[in-house]
């Protein structure tokens, strides 16, 4: 039996020192937890004070405790948003009956395949930025890695915990799982593509804050309404969370931008093509930036599944996983005589047709996903307006570059005009980075490590966090 107290290590709010069953399960998984994070996690750093926010409960006093911890002692919680009296299925065809507090015998499958997926991304998006912070434009940046990092580690308890507490010996075993697979592994990679591309640059990073913890907020956002009501509580309360991790994306592109325009600006550079004279000065130029977004959208897009569903029609019907918002559309959150417009090739065309709602669900979810995309655009673009500058960043069409879906067979340019597969070959150039173009980003990541101070290619954020200095110690790296 293990000696560590851990109802005490673990904040939590789902009465743990009374459930034997359950600390059982969690004193076997911590250590193998531990083990996990320092092999697969952050590399190096282990023994630094990180200045890092901790959720110990889910109040607004509870869960922004900021001081100086080492990773490996952060307290990853199990936190619930608090439970609604009388919440009723809010969907589907059990729509109108109680919620479920244990797991609904016909849907077992079908929910543990939803929460093991979840689960899976959060360990995975550790894994990939893991050799991040050797290369950290400041230590700001470098605690925001951390603080990303170990919220997703915690992500990972939220999920585990459902699967412990209410799955039994197979919930168990997936617990394991989800520490045995690894991304990018040949043999035993992570569920879902985009978790296993690198994500070798702090570009990258901020490209996968912004656009991958977005598709991150919307599974959650449909899994937040969900009839099984411990599932939509752990989501509700990772929600606040997420919010973070979008932060840290959207306003590091943002400062990248920045700086490529005070670059252009002191060196007269007006032509948004001129790479070299951008380049030149250390900074990362427009058009490598949109290469950049190509690539983080598309594949992204990629997570939503195939527009057309039935996985995803199943999940709805059955209660379990909702639509973006569900409660504030206006329909009979059934949907079995609607339609939704689903865009497809057809006669060698992108086409909007009218489908059956149900299976469209994945379409619906992704289009939001679009809009709230385009929002970002826009504060992008921003920056570029506030500089003059004659350029506009923009998404790439819905169907450029696809694995997965309606699209995944066809050859799309970033305009989103079907061509054949030999014409985008010797075009890719156009709408993704270029190993030369990798290789420049690559070159720029040098770690700036004195604090205040920030590399090249970047601008200082307009705050610190929780109201710290400009020259704030975020990280005390020991020698
Ligand atoms: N790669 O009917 P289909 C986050 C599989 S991100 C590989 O098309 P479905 C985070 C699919 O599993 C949010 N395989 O789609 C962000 C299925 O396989 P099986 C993560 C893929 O099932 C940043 C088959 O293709 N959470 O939190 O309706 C940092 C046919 O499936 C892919 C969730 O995704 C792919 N891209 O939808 C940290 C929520 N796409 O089962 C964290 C939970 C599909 O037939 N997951 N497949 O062998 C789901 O709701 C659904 O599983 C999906 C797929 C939306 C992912």
């Amino acid at each position: 039996m293990s000696e560590v107290d851990y109802t005490a290590l673990i904040p939590n709010n789902v009465d743990l020192a009374s459930d034997a069953r359950l600390k059982r399960a969690l004193e076997a998984w911590y250590p193998k937890y531990i083990e996990w994070w320092k092999t697969k996690g952050p590399v190096g750093f282990q023994d630094s004070d990180v200045y890092l926010r901790t959720a110990v409960g889910v109040d607004s006093e509870g869960w922004a405790k900021f001081g100086y911890v080492k990773m490996p002692e952060y307290r990853w919680g199990i936190l619930l948003a608090p439970k609604e009296e009388g919440r009723t299925i809010a969907f589907g065809q059990h729509k109108g009956e109680p919620v479920w507090q244990e797991v609904p015998g016909e849907y077992r499958a079908m929910l543990r395949r939803l929460i093991v997926i979840q689960g899976d991304t959060e360990p995975a998006s550790v894994e990939q930025q893991r050799f991040l912070g050797q290369t950290a434009p400041s230590l700001y940046d470098m605690r925001n890695l951390f603080q990303v990092n170990v919220e997703e580690g915690r992500h990972l308890w939220a999920m585990v915990y459902l699967l412990q507490k209410y799955f039994g010996r197979d919930g168990r075993e997936e617990a394991e799982d989800l520490l045995k697979r690894t991304s990018g592994d040949a043999d035993k990679p992570r569920i879902l593509g985009a978790f296993n591309e690198a994500t070798p640059d702090w570009l990258s990073f901020f490209m996968f804050t912004t656009f991958t913890d977005r598709d991150g907020k919307m599974q959650l956002e449909s899994l937040a309404t969900s009839g099984f009501d411990p599932l939509a509580r752990t989501t509700r309360f990772m929600l606040t969370e997420e919010g973070h991790h979008m932060f840290v994306g959207r306003t590091g592109v943002e400062r990248v931008i920045q700086k490529t325009c005070e670059v252009m600006k002191e060196h007269g550079i007006t032509d948004p093509a001129d790479k070299d004279g951008v380049r030149k000065h250390g900074a990362i130029d427009l058009a490598t930036i949109q290469k950049k977004i190509n690539f983080h959208y598309s594949v992204t897009l990629d997570l939503f599944g195939a527009e057309i569903s039935t996985n995803a029609a199943n999940s709805f019907n059955a209660g379990l996983k909702g639509r973006f918002r569900e409660l504030k559309i206006d329909d009979d959150h059934q949907l079995e005589n609607d339609t939704y417009p689903v865009s497809k090739v057809v006669d060698g065309k992108v086409q909007v047709v009218d489908t059956p709602a149900l299976s469209a669900i994945n379409a619906r979810l992704c289009d939001d996903y679009m809009d709230d995309c385009e929002k970002v655009m826009k504060r992008w673009n921003r920056v570029l307006q506030t500089h003059d500058l004659d350029y506009a960043l923009s998404l790439p069409h819905r169907a450029f570059s696809r694995a997965v879906g309606e699209f995944s067979d066809v050859y799309v340019t970033g305009a989103g005009e079907i061509v054949s597969e030999t014409e985008w070959n010797e075009r890719k150039d156009e709408w993704l980075a270029s190993d030369a173009d990798l290789e420049y980003i690559l070159s720029l990541m040098q770690s700036e490590t004195s604090p205040g101070k920030y590399a090249s290619w970047i601008a200082p954020p307009r705050a610190g966090i929780n109201g710290q200095a400009g020259d704030f110690e975020y990280v005390k790296l020991v020698a």
